[in-house]
């Protein structure tokens, strides 16, 4: 990367990046977000999700579940749709699911896959086979990475642009090596996953780095109020929704990276640092996105 730029965000990039609605804006003009998520136990991760798309501006968004948890997203959400699919008998997202997906797909314009999902051997074979046939953007986060552990091959065939946001053992994972190596050399890592995959590369973390391989992003917002169960999958949804509302995926990434982070410094002056929850950040996302803008 030494040839390359770095940056650390900031207010005045990030707002410049950010989608401006216009006067006569309807729905359909600021995307249309299709979130796959979510399995017995963790029906959290998927609502979570969906609400972080739509209070990041996201015109409309659909969650696909598995249909034994269906109704019980139902009661859990309001402005999210939701569509029951096929499910294996952990009520995991099953591969009969793939024809129905097939046409979500096609009535969308970015795909969020991975909080919650589980790495279910039949889930795993659903979401590569998703992957395959992939032409809309998408975030793949949690266990949509890690049913590509060790197989970046995957990846690198997959023809739409894809943004990746691995934790350091998620990374781990995927390139085959320890949470230590990747601890131990961020940047390396990042450039390794960037070169075998061809992707937008989202590091977890304080200091979270977002690459194309070229432009390097580091974000100073967040706090470790943030290291708490859910955090991860805010960012899933507030990136797709940038994603829908027109920004690059690296953009995407970046201004997600930071906007995550301010909501969470934001809820941080209110909770603590202890008692933060990501439900609590969730909630300050508008403020944020008000802030920057
Ligand atoms: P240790 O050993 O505990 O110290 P996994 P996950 C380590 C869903 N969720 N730096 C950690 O270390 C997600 O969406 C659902 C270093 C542990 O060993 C996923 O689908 C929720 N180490 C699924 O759960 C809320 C780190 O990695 C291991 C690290 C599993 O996701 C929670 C854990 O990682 C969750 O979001 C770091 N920064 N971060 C819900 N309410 O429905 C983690 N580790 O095995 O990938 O598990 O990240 O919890
Ligand atoms: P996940 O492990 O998938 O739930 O993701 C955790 C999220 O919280 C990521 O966006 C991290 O960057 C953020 N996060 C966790 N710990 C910290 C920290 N100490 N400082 C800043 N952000 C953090
Ligand atoms: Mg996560």
């Amino acid at each position: 990367f030494r040839n390359y730029g770095r940056y650390l965000l900031r207010d005045e990039l990030v707002s410049e990046w950010l989608p401006r609605r216009f006067t006569g804006a309807h729905k359909g003009d600021c995307g249309r977000v299709l979130i796959l998520a979510g399995s017995r136990g963790m029906t959290g991760a998927a609502c979570l999700t969906a609400q972080a798309a739509i209070r990041s501006g996201a015109g409309l968004v659909t969650l696909g579940v598995p249909e034994g948890l269906h109704d019980i997203m139902e009661i859990k959400l309001t402005e999210v749709m939701t569509v029951p699919l096929p499910e294996t008998d952990r009520k995991t997202l099953s591969l009969e699911a793939l024809d129905q997906i097939k046409a979500l797909l096609d009535r969308s314009d970015v795909l969020a896959l991975g909080p919650g999902l589980t790495v279910h051997p039949e889930t795993v074979a659903l979401v590569q086979k998703v992957l395959e046939d992939l032409k809309i953007p998408a975030v793949i986060d949690a266990d949509g990475l890690n049913a590509l552990a060790g197989q970046t091959g995957i990846l690198s065939r997959i023809k739409a642009p894809v943004v990746l946001t691995p934790h350091p053992v998620e990374m781990a994972r995927l390139l085959s090596i320890t949470a230590g190596e990747v601890l131990s050399d961020r940047l390396g890592s990042v450039q390794k996953l960037v070169e075998a995959g061809g992707c937008i590369v989202l590091l977890k973390g304080s200091r979270t780095l977002i690459t194309d391989g070229e432009e390097i992003y580091i974000n100073a917002t967040g706090n470790p109020g943030m290291a708490t169960g859910g955090s991860g999958d805010v960012l899933t949804g507030v990136i797709a929704a940038l994603l829908a509302q027109g920004l690059s995926p690296l953009r995407a990434a970046a201004a997600g990276a930071f906007v995550h982070g301010r909501a969470g410094d934001l809820a941080l002056a209110d909770k603590g640092v202890m008692g933060l929850i990501a439900g609590d950040f969730l909630d300050c996302l508008p403020g944020a996105l008000n802030m920057i803008l």
